[in-house]
């Protein structure tokens, strides 16, 4: 089926979570719905008071401008514009805007009959950022009975906010050792090899130079099985892509969550589980290794 005649077919009335026919219709390629409309609210919204705090700020430097949280003493509750309210607003406008726009998938899923895996994708995304500027600083705020809170959320601002994530790394030690971290960084650098071999394997077959005749998925299988014995197949290809993709942002957002909440110590000192298994010789290597200065105890 063409294009056109296909979204002649596809393009009706029907699907919607909320709002019924009101916004069930398009605006130019895109599907609007009563998600849209809540997006481009959020979301417009939520820039505004960016640009708001920017001018409220000291400078219009696109790299040194930040909308910062409230400090330590608001605790969970509401700052002053000027003084961390407009980051809570803006938190808000964000979360908000990002969970319409994961609803508008779902509409768009359910017009067509698709499965939901683009939305339940996106929606890792979602927990990231809410793991980080609302799940953390919830939990922060009851481990310091209340002394602080949103202060732990990360700041709006293209430099502020590496130098928030140096900060907060270093805080622990170093962020390498957490062990989250670690399977976070190995699911990242997992995802590059899969999506370069299939990314490769694909323009090989589909470019086999000129005046060949272009290979199929035969072609596919059978490189692998001679390189490596094994093809896990092209539908198999994309499930372990979208694995590794989604368990990368997990294992982020557990790394974080755990930060702070559950260990306050440098992320090296988590490590010394190791050095009490009991392969090693207790008495002496504990005792020694347990006398270097990285490893106050
Ligand atoms: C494959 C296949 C594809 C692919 C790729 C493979 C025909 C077009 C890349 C090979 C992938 C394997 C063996 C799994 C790799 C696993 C990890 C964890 C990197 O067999 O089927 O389809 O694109």
């Amino acid at each position: 089926m063409a294009l056109l005649s296909f979204e002649r077919k596809y393009r009706v009335r029907g699907g919607t979570l909320l709002g019924g026919d009101l916004f069930d219709f398009w605006a130019g390629p895109f599907y609007v719905g009563f998600f849209g409309v809540l997006t481009i609210f959020f979301a417009t919204l939520g820039t505004a008071l960016i640009i708001y705090g920017a001018a409220l700020g000291p400078t219009w430097n696109i790299w040194q401008i930040s909308i910062n949280p409230p400090s330590d003493e608001y605790g969970l509750g509401l700052a002053p514009m000027a003084e961390g309210g407009l980051w809570q607003i803006i938190t808000f406008c964000a979360t908000f805007a990002f969970i319409s726009w994961a609803l508008r998938e779902v509409e768009i899923c359910r017009k067509l009959g698709m499965g939901y895996h683009v939305p339940v994708a996106f929606s890792f995304a979602i927990l990231a950022f809410v793991s980080l500027n609302i799940f953390r600083p919830i939990l922060m705020y009851i481990k310091d009975g209340g002394d602080s809170g949103w202060s732990h959320g990360f700041p709006y601002g293209i430099y502020s906010h590496l130098e928030w994530v140096n900060n907060v790394g270093y805080a622990y030690g170093n962020f390498h050792y957490n062990p989250a971290h670690m399977i976070a960084i190995t699911f990242f650098f997992t995802t590059t090899l899969a999506l370069a071999l299939h990314g490769g394997l694909v323009l090989s077959s589909t470019n086999p130079g000129a005046g060949q005749e272009v290979k199929t998925p035969e072609h596919e299988d059978t490189y692998f099985r001679d390189f490596i014995g094994y093809s896990v197949g092209t539908l198999g290809i994309h499930r372990v892509g979208l694995f590794l993709a989604l368990s990368a942002v997990f294992w982020s957002a557990v790394c974080i969550i755990i930060s702070g909440p559950f260990w306050e110590d440098a992320w090296s000192d988590w490590w010394t589980w190791w050095l009490e298994l009991p392969v090693f010789p207790q008495d002496d290597l504990v005792r020694e290794i347990g006398d270097l200065p990285y490893l106050d105890e």
